[in-house]
């Protein structure tokens, strides 16, 4: 078979620049468009792509020889006669990118897809570091000169940057599937167009992330809440005489965190399938979704079991309108055991929450009717609160879920005034 060169393609403004990595061995099969050296200037750096697929013969380079374009790099038996034709597949390199914000990006069309590579500086031992770690180097941002990437900043990256990482791959997957409209809004009467809220567009891709990487399924009740109304209703504050002004959801946290206490699966996360690892939380904090006028926030309510529900009220009432008034600090949205999203202040029985990812579960709750219910060979009426449970089938089995919703019922009910009395 033929030996077929492979050499320095025309990069822009690399010119005399200096190899400070080889990627690849001799023996070694590669894939048309992998990364076979980098090539760094005084500013930035860059993967150079092989254009043919086949086994390597014979690498004619080693680190710190300086090469211009049209420079042999390797010997490569083709395996197929394909190649990457480095002019007529637009390879563009904006030397402005260079100088303002030291980064290139090549642009190269294959067979009608699109690759991106930002090149970013950083040492032969980093990047090396990050492919053993499966980190795409490139998009990490570097906290040196020139936006130079550190062995911290590979690590940083992925101990805080897996969820945002997978967010963005995922944001990016549905934007590619994206149907794009063939006709103007306008063209059909008058519009307006205005800004997307910042909170909106912060959490888009945590929601698209969820919804892409957890197989939800949503388990649907209906709890008589009879007797804890009657009981919500009969408090009185011993000072003033007052009735106590409590929601059902602090009741409804109290009723989930012994759930939670019996089935510890939903208190738990697993960030990666791969790793087989699944993190139980022995801490019962329980995310709480606030809506408000910038949308929507799911602060944390630390340390249910060991509140009482007049505390629990009174801290849930502080934390919304702290989140309303944007005075809420980041860190009260990490961190938490479940979640529960609460309408039924405003309406409707039934809908299906999306999983605060990287838990497993949210409780939904819908408000709560009087309903002619058959008990024994009687019609009564009673109090009923709709539940909808989104969980985690990676990790959570419907039967499972059907037991804890029923444990959520009997927290609610027959358990009620033993456990979760004030
Ligand atoms: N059934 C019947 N009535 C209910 C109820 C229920 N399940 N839950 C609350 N209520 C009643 C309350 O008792 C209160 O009645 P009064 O005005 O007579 O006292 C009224 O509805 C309003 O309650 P609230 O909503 O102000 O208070 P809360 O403790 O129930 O909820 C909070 C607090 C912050 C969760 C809520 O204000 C909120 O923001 N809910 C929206 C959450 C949301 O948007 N979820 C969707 C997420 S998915 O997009």
């Amino acid at each position: 078979m033929a030996l077929i060169d492979i050499k320095v393609p025309n990069i822009g403004d690399f010119e005399n620049v200096e190899i400070i990595e080889i990627l690849v061995e001799e023996d070694q099969d590669i894939n048309k468009g992998d990364s076979i050296i980098t090539l760094e200037s005084d500013k930035s750096s860059v993967e150079v792509p092989s254009s043919h697929t086949g086994k390597i013969k014979k690498i004619n380079v080693k680190v710190g020889d300086k090469v211009s374009e049209g420079d042999l790099i390797l010997k490569i038996e083709s395996i197929k006669a394909e190649s990457l034709n480095y002019e007529d597949e637009k390879i563009n390199i904006s030397k402005e990118a260079i100088t303002s914000t030291e980064k290139i990006e090549i642009t190269s069309k294959v067979k009608h897809q699109t690759t991106n590579l930002k090149s970013v500086l950083a040492s032969p031992k980093v990047r090396k570091f990050a492919r053993e770690l499966g980190t795409d180097i490139n998009k990490i941002s570097g906290t040196e000169k020139f936006g130079r990437v550190t062995e911290d900043d590979v690590k940083s990256f992925i101990k805080l940057g897996l969820n945002q990482q997978q967010s963005i791959i995922n944001t990016e997957k549905t934007q590619d599937t994206k149907i794009k409209i063939e006709y103007e809004y306008s063209d059909f009467g008058e519009i307006d167009i205005k800004d997307i809220p910042r909170i909106k567009k912060l959490a888009a891709p945590h929601l698209v992330n969820s919804i892409n990487t957890i197989p939800h399924v949503t388990h649907h009740d209906e709890i008589d809440i009879t007797e804890m109304e009657e009981f919500r209703n009969s408090l009185i504050d011993h000072y003033t005489g007052d009735k106590l002004k409590i929601t059902p959801l602090a009741f409804i946290m109290k009723a989930l965190v012994a759930a939670l206490k019996k089935f510890p699966s939903f208190n738990s996360s697993i960030e990666d399938m791969k790793d087989g690892k699944i993190t139980y939380k022995k801490y019962f904090h329980i995310g709480i979704a606030v809506d408000t006028p910038n949308g929507l926030m799911v602060p944390k309510i630390r340390e249910v079991d060991k509140k009482n529900i007049q505390h629990l009220s009174a801290e849930l009432r502080e934390v919304a309108q702290k989140c309303r008034d944007l005075k809420i600090d980041k860190k009260e949205f990490y961190g938490g055991s479940m979640t529960i999203s609460s309408l039924g202040g405003i309406g409707g029985s039934f809908f299906t929450p999306i999983i605060n990812y990287p838990e497993v579960a949210i409780l939904g709750v819908s408000k709560s009717n009087k309903k002619q219910i058959l008990l024994g060979d009687q019609f009564k009426i009673r109090t009923i609160l709709p539940i909808s449970l989104s969980y985690d089938h990676r990790i959570i089995d419907g039967a499972e879920a059907a037991r804890f919703c029923n444990e959520i019922r009997d927290n609610l009910g027959k358990n009620f005034a033993f456990k979760l009395a004030i």
